[in-house]
């Protein structure tokens, strides 16, 4: 086979740097060991920044984003027995919108698939090579057979676990990484959101947020110990938990429902640099991780390949190498900012060290800043929101 740019990995960053370069003229060919069924099913982030948003519409792929998305223009931090909104669209004039990430991989796949696209699902033994020479070759097998894709560069968006960050020589790659004290267990439920807005909730037992995927869907999150085990959560439990959590203002009661899927995601926060390699260029997940608490995640997949497609668009429009030699540089200081941004939140709203009662008051303390000072709400509301498109 024989494409422009091979892509590892159908996730965000992947799929939306397929579309951008079909837009642009260039072919591509996606590389994705899952199913499609699974890919499409796979429950994870939910909160686009106002940047992606307009990204996806700008580029045609927004149009059931704009009908079914939820606009969201604040958040809520809950604590010490009160709640109390963060008007981010009053602060920074953009908003966030709600739409499961699910919904954008099924969105991109359907317009990759409708324009020809072509997304080889359920590949294994995938092998990048010849990166550091102007034909780099993709190995790999699908439907039992051994397939070659040859092509002029390759776009490692194969997450955390892939294989593309793993095909730099030793060496190369500089890691910056901290894991937390804690993990995320996250259901699904069919269950009326009691929120009109995300609840952020600070408290003594561990943090809550309160979501949603739409009006019959509510997404909600516990903070668990790194090590839980899923099968020691009873739906019952589940429920008590974030009750205790989150039922800690007069007259407020969360809704029930049943659970449609729930698991335990870790905590890390991860950059490798640079995010390129010669021909091998990593977006997203393969080259950084965050923990969700600031919602950013899939929004700095989409902010990278944003990036990727403008740098690739100038090198086969006229041969242009200032953009690809510029990615990382570029693409680091968003990266970056968003890495500081997730650390703050997630230190700002989860229990860390259960023994260390100054630390409690400091955390206190600063919520009561971020909830009086318009600076300090101002600096988490454009951090939260996302940079202008
Ligand atoms: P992805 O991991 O989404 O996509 C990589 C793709 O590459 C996958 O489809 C994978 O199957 C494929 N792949 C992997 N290895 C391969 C190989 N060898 N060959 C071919 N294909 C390969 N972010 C938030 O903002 N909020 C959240 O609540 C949140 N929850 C999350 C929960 C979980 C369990 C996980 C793992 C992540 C969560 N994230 C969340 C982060 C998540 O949304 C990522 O930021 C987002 O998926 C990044 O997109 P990609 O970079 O495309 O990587
Ligand atoms: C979600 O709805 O899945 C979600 C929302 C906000 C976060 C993390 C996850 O910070």
């Amino acid at each position: 086979m024989r494409t422009q740019v091979g892509i590892v990995g159908a996730g965000p960053a992947g799929l939306m740097l397929s579309h951008l370069l079909h837009l642009r003229g260039i072919d591509t060919v996606v590389l994705e060991c899952r199913s499609r069924d699974h890919v499409e099913r796979r429950v994870r982030a939910g909160v686009l920044e106002q940047g992606s948003v307009d990204l996806l519409v700008r580029t045609g792929v927004g149009e059931r984003l704009l009908r079914e998305g939820l606009r969201h223009e604040g958040i809520e931090l809950r604590f010490d027995g009160e709640s109390h909104r963060v008007p981010m669209t009053e602060l920074t004039g953009r908003a966030i919108t709600v739409y499961g990430q699910q919904e954008v991989v099924k969105d991109l796949i359907a317009a990759r698939l409708a324009t020809g696209g072509r997304i080889l699902f359920e590949v294994d033994d995938v092998r990048p090579g010849g990166l550091d020479t102007d034909a780099p070759v993709i190995r790999f097998r699908h439907g039992g057979r051994a397939a070659e894709l040859h092509c002029d560069f390759v776009a490692g968006c194969d997450g955390f676990h892939g294989v593309s960050r793993a095909a730099v020589p030793a060496g190369v790659l500089s890691t910056y990484e901290r894991t937390y004290p804690f993990a995320w267990l996250g259901v699904l439920a069919a269950a009326p959101p009691a929120v009109d807005e995300l609840i952020y909730a600070y408290h003594e037992r561990g943090f809550a947020l309160y979501s949603l995927r739409s009006p019959q869907v509510s997404r909600l999150y516990l903070q668990v110990a790194p090590d839980e085990d899923i099968a020691d959560w009873p739906d019952e439990r589940i429920w008590s938990e974030l009750r205790t959590r989150l039922e800690t203002v007069p007259g407020w009661s969360l809704n029930e429902g049943p659970i449609l899927a729930k698991g335990i995601t870790p905590m890390r926060s991860f950059v490798v640099e640079p995010m390129r390699w010669q021909r091998l260029f990593l977006a997203g997940d393969a080259v950084h991780i965050v923990p969700p608490t600031g919602a950013k995640g899939m929004n700095l997949a989409l902010s990278d390949v944003a990036l990727l497609g403008d740098a690739f668009a100038a090198w086969y429009a006229g041969g242009r190498t200032d953009l690809l030699d510029a990615y990382s540089r570029t693409a680091l200081e968003r990266v970056w900012r968003a890495q500081h941004f997730s650390w703050w939140m997630t230190s700002l709203l989860h229990r860390l060290n259960t023994d260390d009662p100054y630390e409690a008051k400091l955390q206190s303390a600063q919520l009561r800043y971020v909830t009086t000072s318009r600076a300090y709400a101002t600096s988490l509301a454009e951090n939260y929101v996302g940079p202008p498109g």
